[in-house]
């Protein structure tokens, strides 16, 4: 099968892992649970939410209606009223949960602070009050260009107490992208800090806004400061604020503000391949109910449980699942503001370790740099407090996977591999710790309610049997979904239902094996048409990383004139030099040849002592690809370090 949409499907792997009778004894869910949530959801899709809705959310008033749907625009529960700050705090406060850490922090430089639920209430009403003597009111925006330390969260929840939407803007990005971000969406405010820590450096957050406003941002009329490093900034009177100050002022008693169902609850801009970012909507009932369910069905969150999610708040992963999903569940979700190996490459394993950390999620690209430095860095350590592991990003190749498992996780604990988009709100596809047989690279069945399927280029279902590879496609609204690109129906039409009206794109190649099983093969621009076979980019980079030698692997296609593409192979070793030479390279190539075919033998390796990733650890292929074929890599502002480009292109 060579049609377009058809990816050949080249990896093989077949261990299973059943979850172990011990943890499915205690599992939120258990395999009868799961089967009557599937069935339910089965007979009767709108009646199976509504249930949910109804038990998981403090409605202030009741919905009208489960589903509206006008495909591809969908609104859920409406006419009910909520606020998602009350949903995360407000209900915690008349139970023992009260003070109870609801976020232990940890600062970059070793600083630490714990928030209990009533102290976190107390901080998130005095900023709501201190947006609202700013002249915030609900339905404005409010961008928060901010470094990982609690007053991201709090100022977070503060928005969504007042109905105001938030515009998280990841502390790494540039003037640049806050003025594309802040004047597409009208923020009338934004939050930021002196500057933050990574790697014992100071990140320049204000100096960033300062400029992105002396050139654009007409809509901002306020900036407030929270004092993180001391170092020196410049002021403007007419409308900086520092935090403390504007704190000091207000009351810690605030009611929250029941808003709509459908309320925008927050914009998160999202790069595409091309164009400008999308500022991609989430609601309110929606989210609070899909994150709510997930946090506790997938990592199987306990009220004892510490849990630790290694992503930053400027991603979807850090909006649900470091606040919204814990925090609606009552739990302590810990926090961690700098860079992952800094001072030193145990520096996670410490805080795990110091904190009792019992569920832990993270993604590919941290493990196998967790793998690269060593086992000695994870030894040193008791980590037998973690029960679960979670990792999200990217797939994962088994070799981390089992590495994952048996290093940080003992041998003994269960691995989610979970999928989900910015657009998703929530995760989709997963093992349910308590439920699931797992196999290492597979993110395994969609969730109850999630209706995702494996299409061909008919839309039709591909066949299991043939084992064959398609477009992941899901075929029913669901609460989380986005709603819209921000200021553009058109776009978000196009985007994700112009391919199958009705029917969402999430522009993921997948396959589904024999026991109904899907593994992700990366996005379908990654794909590569060798003589017309096409290949995901997701197995090569696989075997090539099964190497010994290898420590990452990044493979792109090179126009060429018999093939049509041609794989080229970017490799990082594990000495982290430039790497081997021709032999190497020959051996490498040898062994994707085992591994996989000769169909999938890399034409050329090149070697190179980093991969360009995003700052959220993804690997940006497009710009590997463009250097592969000679092109200009043009804009890579998103980079996290654009001095890996230049090593690559020296070469
Ligand atoms: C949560 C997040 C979304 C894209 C998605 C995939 C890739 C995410 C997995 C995965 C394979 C996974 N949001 N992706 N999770 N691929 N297995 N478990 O990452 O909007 O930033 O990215 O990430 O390509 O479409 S995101």
């Amino acid at each position: 099968m060579t049609d377009e949409d058809t990816i050949e499907s080249v990896l093989k792997e077949d261990r299973h892992f059943e979850p172990s009778e011990e943890f499915r004894q205690q599992a939120n869910l258990d395999p009868e649970t799961y089967e009557e949530l599937v069935a339910k959801a089965d007979e009767d899709y709108e009646g199976f939410w509504a249930d949910l809705a109804r038990e998981e959310l403090d409605w202030k008033e009741p919905f009208d209606e489960t589903l509206d749907w006008d495909p591809p625009f969908a609104e859920w529960f409406t006419g009910g009223e909520l606020n998602l700050s009350y949903q995360c705090l407000d209900r915690h406060l008349d139970t023992w949960r009260r003070n109870k850490a609801a976020i232990i922090w940890e600062g970059e430089p070793g600083d630490k602070r714990v928030l209990t639920y009533q102290e976190l209430h107390n901080e998130v009403c005095r900023f709501a009050n201190g947006l609202e003597s700013l002249g915030v009111e609900t339905g404005d925006r409010v961008a928060l260009y901010m470094p990982m330390i609690p007053e991201l969260a709090i100022a977070v929840l503060a928005c969504a107490r007042i109905g105001a939407t938030h515009n998280v803007i990841f502390g790494g990005f540039s003037a640049n992208a806050i003025e594309e971000r802040v004047e597409d969406s009208d923020c009338s405010v934004i939050v930021t800090a002196d500057a933050g820590w990574r790697r014992g450096k100071e990140i320049e957050l204000k100096d960033a806004v300062d400029e992105a406003l002396s050139s654009g941002c007409p809509s901002v009329e306020d900036v407030v400061v929270v004092q993180r490093t001391g170092r020196a900034i410049n002021w403007y009177d007419d409308r900086d604020h520092w935090w403390d100050e504007l704190m000091a002022k207000q009351s810690a008693d605030h009611e929250a503000v029941p808003v709509d169902s459908e309320h925008p609850a927050f914009l998160l801009y999202t790069s595409g391949t091309t164009g400008k970012p999308k500022g991609v909507l989430h609601t309110t009932a929606g989210y609070a109910l899909w994150t709510k369910l997930t946090s506790r069905w997938v990592f199987d969150l306990k009220d004892d449980d510490v849990y630790f999610c290694t992503a930053d708040i400027g991603w979807i992963t850090g909006h649900s699942y470091i606040v919204y999903g814990p925090l609606q569940n009552g739990a302590t979700t810990v926090m961690y503001e700098g860079a992952p190996n800094y001072p030193r490459p145990d520096r996670l394993w410490e805080i795990v370790e110091e904190n009792g950390v019992n569920i832990f999620y993270t993604a590919p690209t941290a493990i196998r740099s967790f793998m690269k430095q060593g086992d000695e860095w994870v030894d040193k350590h008791d980590l037998s407090s973690i029960r679960l592991l979670g990792t999200v990003g990217e797939p994962i190749n088994p070799e981390a996977w089992i590495w994952y498992r048996d290093t940080v996780g003992g041998g003994d604990v269960p691995v989610v591999d979970t999928w989900w988009q910015t657009e998703t709100g929530g995760i989709m596809i997963s093992p349910l710790p308590g439920v699931t047989t797992t196999i290492p690279g597979s993110a395994t069945k969609p969730l109850p309610g999630i209706e995702a399927e494996v299409v061909d280029h008919d839309g039709d279902p591909v066949d299991p049997e043939a084992n064959e590879g398609g477009l992941l496609v899901v075929q029913k609204p669901w609460p989380s979904m986005l709603r819209t690109v921000w200021g553009d129906d058109e776009r978000y039409k196009e985007t994700y239902f112009g391919r199958f009206p009705g029917t969402y794109l999430a522009g993921d190649g997948a396959r589904r094996d024999k026991e109904g099983n899907i593994w992700i093969m990366g996005r379908i621009d990654d794909v590569i048409n060798v003589s017309g076979h096409r290949l995901g980019t997701m197995e090569i980079e696989s075997a090539l990383v099964s190497h010994p030698s290898v420590a990452e692997a990044a493979v792109v296609p090179r126009p060429d004139d018999v093939k049509g593409q041609a794989i080229v192979g970017f490799v990082t070793t594990e000495d982290h030099a430039d790497g081997g030479g021709p032999e190497l390279s020959e051996a490498l190539r040898a062994h994707v040849g085992d591994e996989i075919g000769a169909i999938a033998k890399p034409a050329e390796i090149r070697f190179a002592p980093d991969l360009p990733k995003t700052r959220s650890g993804k690997i940006m292929r497009r710009l590997l690809g463009d250097i592969a074929a000679g092109r200009d890599p043009g804009d890579v502002t998103t980079l996290e370090d654009p001095d890996v480009l230049d090593a690559l292109i020296d070469e």
